[in-house]
């Protein structure tokens, strides 16, 4: 299997890297007949010849693009299709050619010439085939994708598949579907395409794990795999960000050592301190070698009961949830508001996000390690609540892929297993103490938890976790209005968590939904003066909290920009608790965050 050769894709002096994006061709199966695409073979004839087919912009989610609504709201196989030359050059028998996609929501088939190259179940997380005997070389190439992106019970995250038997209300055979999650399921090709060659034998994983040594010593253990053939020799480079060498070695796994080396630090930890990154430099040491670089930082991450700390400094996380939600094309990744979220992230002073509630892109990652941001990596498994050995696999195969694929970003400081599952129920217990083993096994390094917003006395399973975490929207969704009750309820629990359990809190989510433009004086709810007197009220309670010596991590608001929902009566068609607009630009409370979070510049 690939799945461990999920190393993003670059080029360099053995590797060519092209991506497959433009507008594709797409077709929709009519619900009563999902199979339709399998039984007339979709994936070896042009729609061209069959029609009824759509173009569709890829990488983007389809659900916004077009006009038409059951394409918006379309839950089943959906066909995508493109064609494209590969160079004739490629045909060498001493190459190998990848096809990697970033993203498919939510299980997808990929087929090369009608021929099946590649399957994947699971949105937000990169999946690679073995595209060498499939491509027709000097020639044009049909590639077609089947995308499914209906949930269920045993998926993550999950969802439901409901026939009412209410007769009265619902025509026979009528279908329900929902998920429990909050936010809009935008589906399709989410993110890059990617077609890459590299030699018969080639860099297929690395691992670094970093640690500093005695007199200002940094420390970089590494083990580098090598797919493909019997080769087992490498020249490893170390190269400062000038691209000077600083240490060289020729053994495939081991140990470099950094004399005066420069550690990354976050944003904005004092003058010196900079996301500096370094570029760990491999080639296999063969007849045809293989070259691959990747920037690395190095840092280190403990934990205690009370501080998280980086590069042995107590570390204070001032940022939000987000979400990968932008007009017509979803969840599609996009270089320009990738690029406008961090010049924001930067603006309001923030060090930190949590990928709320699934992985992000790995452009996004790779941004955050440059700009020194740090991040929480979050899996898909939103609002949990079936316990069952069949979800459980598919979550561990999901944390497999997210360390496997984030594992070596300086940036990525802790793992959320979940955001908001039913962790009331008995049965999270074993299901999350097993789900963390399996995890730390995995990754010795960084902090593990799950995001909690249950009540303290039936907060299960939170015990078991490194680091505790609260959702709370206290004055929103309870005791709403009710602004003068903030900082008693926050202070009063958050207390009360940390003394339980001697761990460390950090508050993962609170706020206040703002329609942009609203105002009331005083304040009521759903009005942008509403929404800065909360945050201001619970900034207050942060403070004493601090003050008093109660163990917070940080302070993460919810959410940088509006996102959307699904239909419903609660939300006017938008989360509308975003920091920015939809359109990126700062609602009254911004200015807020934005003066509270630069004054933390001098401390971490
Ligand atoms: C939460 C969820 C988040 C929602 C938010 C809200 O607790 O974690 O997904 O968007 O509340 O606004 O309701």
């Amino acid at each position: 299997s690939l799945a461990s050769n999920i190393l993003y894709p670059v080029e360099s002096e053995s590797r060519e890297l092209r991506t497959l994006h433009g507008l594709w061709n797409f077709k929709i199966s009519p619900p009563s007949n999902q199979l339709i695409g399998f039984d007339e073979k979709w994936y070896a004839v042009r729609f061209e010849t069959i029609g009824d087919y759509w173009k569709m912009p890829v990488p983007s989610s389809y659900n916004d693009v077009s006009t038409n609504s059951s394409i918006r709201d379309y839950v089943g196989w959906s066909w995508y299709q493109y064609e494209f030359y590969v160079p004739k050059r490629w045909t060498d028998d001493q190459l190998n050619v990848f096809l990697r996609f970033g993203s498919v929501h939510f299980k997808s088939i990929v087929w090369l010439n009608g021929q099946l190259c590649v399957d994947h179940e699971g949105g937000h997380l990169p999946f690679i085939g073995d595209a060498t005997r499939f491509l027709k070389y000097g020639e044009l190439n049909l590639i077609v994708v089947a995308v499914n992106n209906t949930l269920r019970p045993d998926t993550i995250p999950q969802g439901y598949t409901k026939f009412p038997n209410d007769s009265y209300k619902y025509p026979k055979d009528y279908r329900i579907y929902s998920h429990e999650f909050d936010y809009f399921d935008y589906s399709g090709i989410n993110r890059a395409v990617h077609l890459y060659t590299t030699p018969k034998a080639y860099v297929c994983d690395i691992t670094v794990l970093t640690s500093f040594g005695n007199n200002s010593e940094g420390v970089v253990d590494y083990k580098v795999d090598i797919c493909g053939n019997n080769v087992s020799e490498c020249n490893i480079t170390l190269l400062d960000a000038n691209r000077n060498i600083v240490v060289e070695s020729n053994t495939c796994s081991g140990q470099l050592i950094i004399p005066n080396v420069i550690p990354w630090w976050p944003i904005m930890s004092g003058k010196k301190h900079i996301a500096y990154l370094y570029t760990f430099q491999v080639k296999t040491n063969n007849e045809n070698s293989d070259y691959y670089r990747m920037r690395i930082g190095v840092r280190t991450l403990q934990w205690t009961s009370k501080e998280l700390l980086l590069n042995n400094e107590p570390i204070y996380l001032r940022g939000f949830g987000k979400h990968e939600d932008s007009i017509i094309r979803g969840r599609g990744y996009d270089d320009a508001l990738s690029a406008r979220d961090f010049y924001l992230i930067k603006w309001l002073g923030a060090n930190s996000f949590r990928t709320s509630h699934y992985p992000y892109a790995e452009e996004t990652l790779q941004q955050a390690d440059l700009e020194g941001i740090l991040v929480i990596v979050e899996s898909a498994a939103c609002n949990l609540r079936i316990f069952g050995s069949d979800v459980m696999k598919f979550h561990k195969s999901v944390m497999t892929e997210i360390v496997n694929r984030d594992k070596n970003h300086p940036s990525v400081i802790m793992w959320s297993l979940a955001n908001e599952p039913y962790n009331n129920i008995e049965l999270s217990v074993p299901y999350f103490r097993e789900l963390y083993q399996y995890v730390r096994k995995m990754d010795p390094s960084r902090p593990i938890t799950f995001v909690n917003s249950q009540q303290i006395q039936n907060a299960k399973a939170i015990e078991y976790m490194d680091i505790l975490t609260l959702n709370r929207y206290s004055s929103w969704y309870s005791d709403s209005g009710h602004l003068e009750l903030i900082q008693y309820q926050t202070y009063n629990e958050v207390e009360a968590f940390t003394k339980k359990y001697n761990k460390p809190l950090l508050i993962t989510e609170y706020g206040a939904g703002a329609i942009p433009g609203l105002h009331s004086l005083p304040e009521t709810m759903w009005s942008e003066d509403y929404h800065v007197t909360l945050l201001q009220e619970q900034f207050k309670t942060f403070d004493s909290l601090i003050f008093n010596e109660i163990p917070i991590l940080g302070e993460m608001i919810w959410n940088f920009a509006d996102f959307k929902t699904p239909q419903e009566y609660i939300r006017p068609g938008l989360c509308v608790k975003g920091l920015f607009t939809r359109e990126r630009q700062p609602k009254m409370a911004a200015y807020v965050v934005k003066a509270r979070y630069n004054a933390f510049k001098s401390n971490s």
